[in-house]
């Protein structure tokens, strides 16, 4: 890990409690390792992995605070369901406090908890990366996803996004418009998969 990483990792290592720590590490080597599966650059993907849940150590209240200090807009949604802002400050915080300046990499950990439709490859390789890291607790379905997403990335982000819309509902829980949206792409684009 190069020097600018090792820092960032030293200063989260404060941040945050333990365990979120130890889940960022997870992500951040799972993602390297799917970077690597995938062609994609191994170091922006330690970096998006490192970083992508380092606004999590600011409580809900002092996320919106804090967004709105600095300018960074929020839905209506984002206000109803607040533990979706830490992605958006995240990627702000990323910017502005550890100096990522590769949008690349912002948008990776911007979009990691709803993704969106037309994800790029490390988009989609953080959005996964946070779901099957080795620390996750084994929920049905995961150990399928976690060997599915070394053959095929679009059906592992579809069967997570069905699976966290699910669990949404069945929990009561409203789900984010966006969420909703990466679901409904992610099935049409395997679909369109199984008839080529
Ligand atoms: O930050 P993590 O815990 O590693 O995982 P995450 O960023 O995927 O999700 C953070 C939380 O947000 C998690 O409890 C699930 C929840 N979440 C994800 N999508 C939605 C959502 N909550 C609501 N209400 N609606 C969503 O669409
Ligand atoms: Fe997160
Ligand atoms: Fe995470």
């Amino acid at each position: 890990m190069n020097d600018e990483l090792l820092q960032i990792r030293k200063k989260l290592a404060k941040k945050l409690k333990k365990d979120r720590f130890e889940h960022t590490i997870g992500v951040m080597y799972t993602a390297a390792s799917l970077a690597m599966c995938y062609g994609e650059d191994v170091e922006k993907a330690l970096t998006a992995g490192l970083l992508h849940d380092c606004a999590k150590y600011c409580s809900s209240e002092e996320q919106i605070i804090l967004c709105q200090k600095h300018g960074v807009e929020l839905t209506g949604s984002e206000l109803e369901m607040p533990a979706l802002i830490h992605a958006k400050l995240g990627a702000y915080f990323a910017c502005h406090k550890y100096k990522i300046r590769d949008q690349a990499i912002l948008d990776a950990i911007r979009y990691h908890t709803t993704g969106r439709p037309e994800m790029t490859m490390l988009e989609k390789i953080i959005y996964i990366a946070d779901y099957i890291e080795p620390n996750r607790k084994l929920i049905p379905g995961l150990q399928e996803i976690r060997s599915l997403v070394f053959q095929d990335i679009d059906q592992a982000v579809y069967l997570s996004a069905r699976r966290t819309v699910r669990y949404l509902k069945d929990g009561g829980r409203a789900v984010d418009p966006m969420t909703v949206t990466t679901c409904e792409y992610y099935e049409k684009q395997i679909q369109r998969g199984d008839k080529s």
